[in-house]
């Protein structure tokens, strides 16, 4: 058994009274800084793109995205089984903890694009509901940055009615001003359910906003429908997967 910790009790019972924990210095401000130039790095060979949602475009905003990231760098084949990461998700999922897809963000400065309130469950629904994100921050992300933003507790909710081709929840009754914001520091990651309703502002600041989320799950959690794969889902990034099923090769998994 390794030696480092995963959540304290109170963090662990913040996490399920809430729905969310943020786990403060998960990495040092010195491994945020070269994890920060990584994604820009990757954000620079990989020319421009921009992920901003269908709900909030044509406002002249931008936030620069790229999934998989362990398949651009080795940096982070090696951030996704780093223990300090592992065990916070093993204390919250269980023993078994695997890979459901990695996503790097840049919200540049001055109009980063907001995410309006969501939940996550609609785009991979899953049977037991296993499934966490943790968004590693990179460098400082305060109130103005557009950090995250959430409703605490509102994951007791369970699935709720999802609007549009980017799932967002009723404005009305899901507001960004009116969630709690989560500002984070350079090194601090946030781990929360995917019930969580949860959203972040624009990125009004002079500095870009650059985080990493991670979406995790439990092996043996089932997926209520087909859809949202991506490559290298299904790595183990703690503990084994207990299926019992005969080996198959992916290319057999796809003729099937
Ligand atoms: O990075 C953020 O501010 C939120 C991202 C998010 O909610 C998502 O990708 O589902």
């Amino acid at each position: 058994m390794s030696a480092i910790p995963g959540l304290t009790p109170e963090q662990l019972s913040f996490y399920h009274k809430n729905g969310y924990v943020r786990v403060a210095g998960l990495l040092s401000p010195e491994e945020a800084a070269a994890y920060r130039a990584e994604v820009h790095a990757i954000a620079e060979r990989q020319g421009s793109n921009d992920a901003t949602w269908e709900s909030v475009r044509g406002q002249d905003t931008r936030i620069t995205h790229c999934h998989d990231v362990q398949f651009r760098s080795a940096a982070f084949t090696r951030l996704l089984v780093d223990e300090r990461l592992t065990r916070v998700a093993q204390a919250i999922i269980g023993p078994n903890v695997q890979l459901h897809h990695s996503k790097m963000f840049i919200k540049p400065p001055e109009k980063g694009s907001p995410f309006p309130m969501h939940q996550d469950f609609p785009y991979f629904p899953h049977r037991d509901h296993s499934m966490i994100a943790v968004i590693l921050h990179f460098d400082d992300a305060p109130e103005e940055k557009g950090c995250l933003r959430v409703y605490p507790g509102s994951h007791k909710l369970g699935p709720l009615p999802a609007i549009g081709a980017d799932h967002h929840l009723p404005e009305d009754r899901f507001t960004l001003d009116g969630a709690t914001p989560i500002p984070a520091k350079a090194g601090d990651a946030i781990f929360f359910s995917y019930l969580l309703a949860h959203g972040s502002g624009l990125n009004i600041s002079g500095e870009p906003r650059t985080t990493l989320l991670v979406q995790l799950r439990d092996p043996a959690d089932l997926p209520l429908r087909e859809g949202h794969g991506s490559r290298g889902q299904g790595m183990m990034l703690a503990g084994i997967d207990p299926s019992t099923e005969e080996f198959r090769f992916a290319w057999e998994d796809k003729a099937a």
